[in-house]
């Protein structure tokens, strides 16, 4: 091998002791049974379950960037399954079990950690709509359940719970087997166990545009690395994926919007579990490596911008050092934003589309990672067997047409 920079990087990746032996870098072939765009963890999961579950090998995963270089390595990785409706409660039901069990099933290891996630409630409007959670959510079998004040700061001994606050808490719904992950890890997982069943996952390689036949069936991508064949297409790139559906003629009912993220220098263990504010903007929780993990809202306008308004953050650094008064004097070590895409009832859209062998997976708004393992494996069913899988039936484009929304605004519980 002659010396080049990036040679010295493709040995140290090979070396690496998370990569198999054979790992790839490959270029992509002329024709493949499947065509994955966007290297994120829903995507690449797509193409783990593609691979181990319908046999489908001769797949690729297109990445303009580099992959878990979008939101799956932006967001601030909490995940629950307490949503209002059946429908999603089944969604992101399905992924909690998934994740469960995922650092044994990608031998790669995600740190899942159910360390329980508590939603504040700080008005009587937020009391009613979460006590229907809880109770929507009981009746389904799935934990949730409804905490005084004093019960919410035995379980997290570093909430504020004065009433002389300028937003009282005045309960907590919490589910116990709510928690977190790390980020990358869930793509590097699927990412590794993907090429080493055969998948190809190719970075630095932007789609531009959607071929189709005289009939309108899909045939093939243009990219920036020419052009690729295939029959079956799945569209998994968040907050772009108007750009790329109207590449085939096909209008999504989706925004973009930035959505921020920053962590405070590391310290010592002194958040037990994952606490989230609807009502003044602020959730955290505190990562392994001892950084308070903070997010913030989505901007009030539409954008492509991955930074988001500086004002969105400090607001939430006010609401978090109410919540907090101990984290008051913490540096803060960085912040960033992504792009995510949000449709009219907050609910994903997991569905065949108009064009014959194309098929997406978007809409997660502020709230996708948790469902990644879940969404990943039912989207794989929906295109190897060009129907939907039960679970995603009902999560369709044709729900804005019909009428028949899943409207998930409380559940998403972060500020649009
Ligand atoms: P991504 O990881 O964004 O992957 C899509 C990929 O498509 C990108 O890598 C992109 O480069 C690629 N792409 C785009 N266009 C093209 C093209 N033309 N050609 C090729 N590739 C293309 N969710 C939760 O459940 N819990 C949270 O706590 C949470 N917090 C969040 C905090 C922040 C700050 C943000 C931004 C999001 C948060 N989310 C959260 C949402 C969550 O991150 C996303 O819903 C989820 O990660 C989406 O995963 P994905 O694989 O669909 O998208
Ligand atoms: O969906 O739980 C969530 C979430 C938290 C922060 C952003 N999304």
């Amino acid at each position: 091998m002659r010396f080049s920079f990036l040679n010295l990087a493709k040995q140290a990746l090979s070396a690496h002791r998370h990569w198999p032996e054979q790992w790839r870098f490959p270029e992509p072939k002329a024709e493949y049974d499947a065509i994955i765009i966007g290297a994120g963890g829903h995507g690449l999961g797509t193409a783990y379950y593609l691979a181990k579950e319908h046999g489908l090998r001769n797949i690729a995963v297109l990445e303009k960037g580099w992959l878990g270089g979008g939101n799956t390595g932006r967001n601030t990785t909490i995940i629950r399954s307490n949503y209002l409706w059946e429908e999603s409660q089944g969604l992101y039901e399905h992924s909690v079990k998934l994740w469960e069990n995922l650092s044994a099933e990608l031998n790669y290891n995600v740190m899942y950690s159910p360390r329980g996630v508590m939603m504040l409630a700080h008005t009587v409007h937020d009391i009613q709509v979460f006590k229907r959670h809880v109770h929507a959510n009981r009746l389904q079998g799935i934990d949730n359940e409804w905490l005084t004040p004093e019960e919410a700061k035995e379980f997290c001994p570093i909430l504020n719970i004065s009433p002389n606050m300028r937003y009282p808490i005045l309960g907590a719904a919490l589910q116990r087997r709510g928690g977190t992950a790390r980020h990358d890890a869930v793509a590097w997982g699927y990412a590794r166990a993907a090429s080493a069943m055969g998948v190809d996952i190719i970075q630095n390689c932007e789609v531009k545009g959607i071929r189709r036949d005289p009939s309108g069936a899909v045939t093939g991508v243009e990219t920036t690395k020419g052009f690729i064949g295939t029959k079956k297409i799945g569209v998994v790139a968040a907050g772009h994926t108007s750009v790329i559906m109207s590449m085939a003629d096909v209008r999504m009912p989706l925004e973009s919007y930035p959505l921020q993220a920053l962590v405070s220098e590391p310290i010592k263990p002194i958040m037990p579990c994952v606490v989230m504010s609807n009502t003044i903007h602020a959730y955290m929780s505190q990562s392994d490596k001892g950084e308070l993990v903070i997010g913030a809202g989505t901007d009030a306008y539409t954008s492509y911008s991955q930074t988001g308004g500086l004002h969105i953050t400090t607001h939430t650094l006010d609401a978090i050092c109410e919540l907090f008064p101990n984290v008051r004097r913490l540096r803060m070590l960085r912040n960033w934003g992504g792009i995510v895409d949000v449709t009219p009832d907050r609910s994903p859209i997991l569905s065949k589309t108009p064009v014959k062998g194309l098929y997406v997976n978007c809409g997660w708004g502020t709230g996708g990672f948790k469902a990644t393992p879940g969404s990943a494996n039912v989207f794989a069913h929906t295109i190897a067997k060009d129907e939907p899988h039960p679970i995603n039936a009902a999560f369709t484009i044709d729900r804005f047409k019909t009428g028949r929304l899943i409207d998930e605004a409380a559940a998403a519980a972060v500020a649009h």
